[in-house]
């Protein structure tokens, strides 16, 4: 499955990124619920370099994910994932499974992603500043502390929640960006669970779509390069 421009969900994503986000980029996340519940997608793809002025009615930073489903809209690729999902075994209705499945799908975008995204920004963004340089220590200091409680949380489980979950495609995305990093390899429960969750065919499919995109849309080298 599942991209296919009848499809009534519309997945609004980047045409092109620089090769260091390619695979990164957050339409990941929507992609690969689709896969998962076998829903089928559109694409519409914008471009990252030179942003439409109408896409920020849409999106008000002019980021992706942006959803079409219907007549429904939305932002914030956290919200998607709890619209695609939402009665499905990624999202049951069961008022206990689903508590558990939104805490760790919020503690995935609010409580780890936040510090995995500013050492990104101290690592590569910003890596010649100063501040930056200063900042690192104690940034990866606190990040392996929530890493750590993370790893104690998960325990012997496959996945956060029970059953593999939308709280999975978001914590999984996270780590991914950390996934060569000390941080990850010298947790080898966490690193499982990344290797796990990235094995499965769905993300698979949503990885080689997001790359498909890019390939299609690679600037033209110039002549004689
Ligand atoms: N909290 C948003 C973040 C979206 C986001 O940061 N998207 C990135 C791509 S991974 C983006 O569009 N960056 C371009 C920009 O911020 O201008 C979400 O989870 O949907």
């Amino acid at each position: 499955m599942p991209i296919d421009p009848d499809a009534p969900i519309e997945i609004t994503a980047f045409e092109w990124v620089p090769p260091f986000a390619q695979g990164f980029v957050r339409d990941l996340r929507p992609r690969w619920a689709c896969e998962e519940l076998g829903l089928a997608y559109r694409e519409r793809l914008i471009s990252a370099m030179d942003r439409p002025e109408w896409y920020y009615s849409d999106q008000p930073w002019g980021q992706v994910p942006y959803l079409r489903d219907g007549d429904a809209e939305m932002f914030e690729s956290g919200a998607i994932l709890m619209h695609l999902a939402e009665g499905t075994a990624l999202l049951p209705s069961d008022r206990s499974a689903r508590a558990t499945v939104m805490s760790w799908l919020f503690a995935a975008l609010n409580s780890v992603e936040p510090m995995v995204f500013e050492l990104s920004n101290v690592d590569i963004f910003s890596r010649q500043e100063e501040w930056a340089k200063l900042r690192r220590p104690s940034l990866v200091e606190a990040l392996g502390g929530r890493l750590d409680r993370l790893d104690d949380a998960l325990g012997e489980r496959d996945w956060l929640a029970g059953p593999f979950s939308i709280a999975d495609i978001a914590m999984i995305t996270v780590l991914r960006e950390i996934g060569k990093t000390d941080l990850l390899t010298a947790r080898p429960a966490l690193s499982a669970y990344l290797e796990r969750g990235i094995a499965r065919p769905a993300f698979q499919t949503a990885l080689a779509d997001q790359l498909r995109v890019f390939q299609q849309h690679a600037p033209k080298q110039p002549e004689g390069v």
